[in-house]
């Protein structure tokens, strides 16, 4: 399978600019690109990435999206004096045009080319190009706010034409409605459009009734373009990622694209003078480690607007970073969705439902989004700041909030624990794990838990396990996995050990009959279990959640479902420091279910997760250790819905628990 990330950049679409003064343009300027080429160099990146060149687009290429004559229009401005440049860019709304816009507007499309053809043809796994002009404004025969050439639609009817491609997902995450992506795309099933934007009920540039969550697409693109419209300005990290636990990932695997591009325009980021939004670089990290999840991780990113050269650049800098695997870093701020997001999600959801299996039960209807400031936010009390007040401000909480994220990451991935006659079962790039800590000390370890130990021969894998965790503890090791005699014991062991740490939130997952484990810890610790038996004692409360399903529930589509549902809100709700996943005997959940699961969450603690496999499930063993090496591996491919019994037992848990656990709140009602 295909790995490496590739990076189209080229200087040259630099020379792009604005000739004259004109303060609603003045923003987009070439110092975009350089700046944020610089920061990758900066932190060490541009060598770890495959370097490929640009090309200009040709005009089949770009008359697969725009029209001749429009085409005819942008070629004359190559010849035109600074007073007709300036009279052909008053034709449109929000563009400027330069003796070189067309030459760069073709190699900003002819980029995008090029980083589609290198994921295509497997030479990179996924990529970024940093490219300007932007695209994602412009239309069949129109330039519009700052755009040329729809970079990124004609790369999606490349992408459709050359390879044959049946399934494209367009995410579109700048802060402004790619209406022209919307355009040329809204009646055509085979390119699904995703797009946030600020709206404000349509206050917000370019004002179009039609960027409302009711625009679903035409015809045979009926459900396949979906608009989550933000009401307000200062969205979060919270508010965004709800966006996709509730709106775009469900579809996106119900989709099941075969190729990913994404219009990256990061004015949907914080200290942006356009989009006004709060969302912090990391939050890039995770919309990223999201969506390489889907296509067999063919994912093209694709450069539109940011506007804040510090807040654009690192925030290009955590989507790079997590296009070449680094790990995901800890999201900053509260993990609460404020009101008016949860407004707009439940809209967007209640719009799409007939469309969508996934939302075919979910039970809200279209609310009246109400005309409300965002919750929390000063905005209210205090006077608004201007934007260099907040662009300065930006930067000074830039400056020291980029120093706790590590360039680069630790080199040591994973090691595993397991038995000698079974180190073959292991991918060959896996280190089996070496005791670091003296065996005395692991004993001493150990010799704590001693009450717990149901089963005195567990103690040598046991004393292992416990070497392992503390290797992780101590960062030395990202994430381990440990075979069991008794993966009960060990899990109670591991849990109680990472509190005794000093570990103040720690995840367990469970699969199988795992004994009655019901630790807390005064809340230290949250349970999920996906079990045939019923535990001994079923306690369901906000810190131990447990679903039974017998063997034939046990399919992908039901625990996809589950994953976005439930588990994953609920983790990024507590933001666990340390994932522990425990394979019981009788584990009934399919090997890709596995897979999915280890790789998402991985984003979460810093990718921190310890497996604990009982010496009887050990078919889970390579499955996972892949997936924590980041190995990638052949993709989910759910064929039908979650089941209705699933879908039922986790409505009633989002019920009882969204109080506590806010990011499972897809509704306000
Ligand atoms: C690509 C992009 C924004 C145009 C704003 C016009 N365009 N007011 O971010
Ligand atoms: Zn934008």
């Amino acid at each position: 399978m295909a790995s490496g990330t590739a990076l189209i950049y080229d200087g040259e679409m630099m020379s792009h600019k604005l000739l004259w003064e004109d303060t609603e343009c003045d923003i987009e300027v070439p110092e975009r690109l350089s700046a944020s080429y610089e920061q990758l160099r900066q932190y060490n990146l541009v060598e770890r990435c495959v370097r490929v060149p640009v090309r200009e687009a040709t005009v089949d290429e770009i008359t697969l999206v725009h029209s001749q004559e429009y085409l005819e229009v942008i070629k004359s401005t190559q010849s035109m004096n600074e007073d007709e440049l300036r009279n052909t860019s008053m034709n449109y709304d929000c563009v400027f045009l330069h003796p070189n816009s067309y030459r760069c507007a073709k190699l900003a499309a002819g980029g995008t080319l090029q980083l589609v053809d290198s994921v295509m043809s497997g030479k990179v796994l996924n990529g970024m190009a940093l490219v300007r002009p932007p695209g994602h404004h412009s239309q069949r025969n129109l330039a519009n706010g700052f755009c040329l050439f729809n970079n990124v639609a004609i790369a999606a009817e490349y992408a459709k034409k050359k390879y044959n491609l049946q399934r494209i997902l367009i995410v579109d995450w700048d802060i402004h409605h790619g209406q022209g992506i919307q355009y040329i795309f809204e009646e055509d099933p085979s390119v699904l459009y995703f797009s946030w934007h600020l709206y404000q009920h349509q206050e917000f540039w370019p004002k179009l009734r039609e960027s409302d969550f009711d625009a679903v697409g035409k015809g045979d693109g009926t459900g396949f373009n979906i608009n989550v419209p933000w009401n307000k300005v200062g969205m979060e990290n919270a508010d965004y990622i709800a966006a996709f636990l509730h709106v775009l990932l469900p579809i996106a695997f119900e989709f099941n694209p075969e190729l990913i591009l994404i219009s990256s325009g990061y004015d949907s980021a914080i200290g942006d003078p356009e989009g006004k939004m709060c969302a912090t670089p990391e939050c890039y990290a995770h919309l990223t480690h999201f969506l390489m999840q889907l296509a067999n991780g063919k994912c093209c990113v694709v450069l539109e607007g940011g506007y804040h050269m510090r807040s654009l650049s690192e925030s290009v800098c955590m989507t790079v970073k997590t296009l070449l695997g680094d790990p995901v870093p800890q999201l900053h701020g509260e993990m609460v969705p404020c009101f008016s997001a949860v407004e707009t999600i439940q809209n967007v959801r209640a719009a799409h439902k007939p469309y969508w299996k996934c939302l075919a039960f979910s039970g809200s209807s279209i609310v009246q989004a109400a005309n409300t400031r965002r919750q929390g936010s000063g905005e209210a009390a205090t006077p608004a700041k201007t934007n260099s007040e907040v662009a300065i401000e930006t930067d000074i909480f830039l400056q020291s909030h980029m120093k706790s994220f590590l360039f680069p990451a630790p080199p040591v991935i994973a090691a595993a624990v397991v038995s000698e006659n079974n180190t073959l079962l292991l991918p060959k790039c896996m280190l089996v794990h070496e005791d670091t800590v003296p065996a005395k000390e692991a004993q001493a370890h150990l010799s704590f838990h001693k009450e717990l130990m149901e089963d005195e021969i567990d103690t040598y894998l046991l004393t292992k396990t416990l070497s392992l965790l503390n290797t992780i503890l101590q960062k030395q090791v990202r994430s381990g996995i440990s075979e069991c005699l008794s993966a009960s014991a060990a899990a109670v062991v591991a849990l109680k050990h990472c509190i005794r740490f000093g570990l103040n939130r720690v995840l367990h997952i469970m699969f199988g009959d795992v004994g009655g484990i019901h630790l807390n810890e005064e809340g230290k610790i949250i349970s999920i279990r996906i079990s045939e038996n019923q535990p001994s004692q079923t306690a369901n409360s906000k810190y131990e959640i447990s679903l039974n399903w017998k063997e034939d529930l046990q399919t992908d589509d039901n625990f996809v479902y589950t994953l976005l549902s439930l588990i994953l809100p609920l983790a990024y709700s507590f933001q666990p420091e340390l994932t522990v996943i425990t394979f019981g005997p009788e584990s009934k959940i399919t090997i890709s279910s596995i897979a999915l699961l280890t790789k998402l969450m991985q984003g979460l603690g810093e990718g921190g997760i310890l497996a604990l496999i009982q010496d009887t499930e050990l078919k889970y063993l390579k499955t996972v250790a892949e997936a924590l090496l980041g190995v990638n591996t052949p993709a989910i491919a759910p064929n039908s819905a979650a089941a209705e019994v699933v879908i039922q037992a986790v409505e009633e848990q989002r019920h009882n628990l969204q109080t506590e656990w806010k990011m499972l709140r897809c509704s306000v009602d």
